[in-house]
């Protein structure tokens, strides 16, 4: 029994892949990997959340307004929009973060759904243990969302072929996939899915 375990995709847009405005190399080759995640997490009728990086038009995250990043993921914009060829259920819970003004909002768990719901509550209500994690950016967002749900005590592991990084240093990446290892996540193939995660 696998109650416990539900599947989180990080900011899979299209600003974050290539030809967007804060593109990651090879960006847009998560998609497939996770697409065959979320297959198999339908099949076996096991919960799908999905982030995104949802910012106003100013924010203190942008480098017009102070911040570090150039402007990206504005609402509503093509931008924030998830990759088109990433295929997610109807079910999925979707999680906006990054909105307040001064806030960056790497983790999913800054995210809210549109009835105001955050991931913690809902992982508590539905008792979810374990997330299985993979999106963009491995250096950025999906690091802080695997660090955090390991501050909360929950189980975690990485699709470590389904995530990419912005690496602005060379080997941000890396580091950033041995400090989630050494905060206690695992890390996994998509393809090994179906041996961890079944009914
Ligand atoms: C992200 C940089 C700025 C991410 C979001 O999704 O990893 N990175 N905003
Ligand atoms: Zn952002």
């Amino acid at each position: 029994m696998n109650k416990t375990t539900a599947l989180l995709l990080v900011d899979v847009q299209n600003d974050f892949c290539p030809g967007g405005a804060l593109a990651v190399p090879e960006g847009d080759q998560v998609v497939e990997p996770l697409n065959r995640a979320v297959e198999h997490f339908v099949a076996i009728g096991l919960p799908i959340f999905a982030s995104r990086d949802w910012h106003p038009p100013q924010t203190s995250h942008f480098q017009p307004f102070g911040g570090p990043w150039p402007v990206h993921c504005v609402q509503n914009s093509h931008g924030a929009a998830m990759h088109q060829d990433l295929r997610l259920p109807a079910s999925v819970v979707l999680l906006s973060k990054g909105m307040d003004e001064s806030v960056d909002g790497y983790s999913a768990f800054d995210g809210i759904t549109e009835e105001d719901r955050t991931l913690a509550d809902l992982l508590t209500e539905n008792g979810i243990d374990h997330l299985y994690i993979g999106g963009l950016a491995t250096d950025y967002c999906v690091r802080a969302t695997v660090l955090d749900a390991r501050k909360r005590g929950l189980t975690v592991t990485v699709l470590n072929d389904a995530v990419a990084g912005v690496d602005l240093q060379p080997g941000d990446s890396k580091r950033a996939l041995a400090e989630m290892r050494a905060a206690g996540a695992r890390m996994l193939r998509v393809a090994e899915i179906n041996l961890m995660v079944s009914q």
